[in-house]
């Protein structure tokens, strides 16, 4: 038993609710000559989806007594990662045709629309948390750069770009890492320290929060590239051996399956020891970091 005597089990599918309750308030739509936008991201947005990052925010908050005032940002996180999934869809990206077990944005509506819809849904981010957020000027102010940085050239467009240059080439480990650690752990530790924002935390909880989200971001992937090789396409919602298709470097191919594996259990109890700190409070961030470690898709 957790928070408030839940299950893990409830304890996550209440937060997984309260965040697609919160996403139906923030997307507002408009009937007019321009609807066809709404539609677009409505079907990305409203698809599914493990909803990772916006839960950690809400964990996050948690264990400093918050959880509601933190919302907005964790909505704009899930609007940046629905975005980017659209834009990494793309043909002149990653050309997928399934996601999230549906036909990917640009199949349905036109790569045009689709590109629209990811920069929409982008700009729609940060207009939520200026609409929506009851923080204070500062703990705004400071969330937004948090945000803005993790989704930026220092983030997850950051990691995407290292992506880009490594394609069809020979990539070492740090490279590996360290691209990563921007395009997937960028939000991922953006998730926790908006949490410790709201929750009014200080730079020991950020510190601390944010290695746990590290090696969780870390692990997040490792889970991500083994899915690739040993998933099931329906499971997973997306096509597996992308990634040796589109001649991608990834742990399970510079490491090895076995190896990644024993990286993927590494990092998951890194991520844990980070928020020991926290005691009983950080029972349901330890037992997420597990989950996802199991996931199927
Ligand atoms: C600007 C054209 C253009 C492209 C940018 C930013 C970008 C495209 C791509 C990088 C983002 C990206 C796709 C990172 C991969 C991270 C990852 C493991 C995504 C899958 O996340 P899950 O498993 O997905 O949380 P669900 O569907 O559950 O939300």
């Amino acid at each position: 038993m957790g928070v408030a005597g839940l299950t893990f089990e409830d304890n996550i599918n209440r937060k997984i609710e309260f965040v697609n309750r919160s996403l139906c308030e923030y997307f507002t739509k408009e009937e007019n000559y321009q609807k066809k936008i709404y539609e677009a991201m409505e079907y990305s947005l409203f698809s599914g989806g493990k909803r990772v990052r916006p839960v950690l925010a809400l964990a996050a908050a948690e264990l400093f007594g918050q959880e509601e005032s933190v919302m907005p940002f964790a909505c704009a996180l899930e609007m940046i990662h629905t975005y980017s999934l659209i834009h990494d869809d793309l043909p002149c990206m990653d050309n997928d045709e399934l996601r999230r077990g549906r036909l990917t944005n640009h199949i349905v509506f036109g790569e045009a629309m689709a590109v629209l819809a990811g920069d929409a849904l982008l700009t729609r981010a940060f207009e939520v948390v200026l609409k929506h957020s009851r923080l204070s000027p500062q703990q705004m102010i400071k969330g937004l750069a948090v945000l803005a940085e993790a989704a930026g050239t220092e983030g997850m467009i950051g990691g995407q770009v290292i992506d880009m240059e490594c394609e069809g080439r020979a990539v070492g480990k740090d490279v590996l890492r360290a691209m990563h650690l921007h395009k997937t752990g960028a939000l991922i530790i953006a998730a926790v320290r908006l949490g410790v924002i709201a929750g009014n935390g200080d730079s020991e909880d950020d510190w601390r929060l944010s290695a746990y989200a590290r090696n969780l971001g870390l692990a997040f992937q490792i889970k991500d590239d083994i899915l690739d090789v040993e998933g099931n396409t329906e499971l997973l919602g997306k096509k597996t051996g992308m990634d040796e298709e589109n001649r991608k470097t990834t742990f399970v191919s510079l490491y090895g399956l076995e190896q990644s594996k024993k990286m993927l259990e590494e990092y998951t109890q890194k991520a844990i020891e980070q928020i020991m700190f926290y005691g009983e409070k950080s029972e349901f961030l330890k037992e997420y970091a597990y989950f996802l470690l199991k996931r199927d898709n």
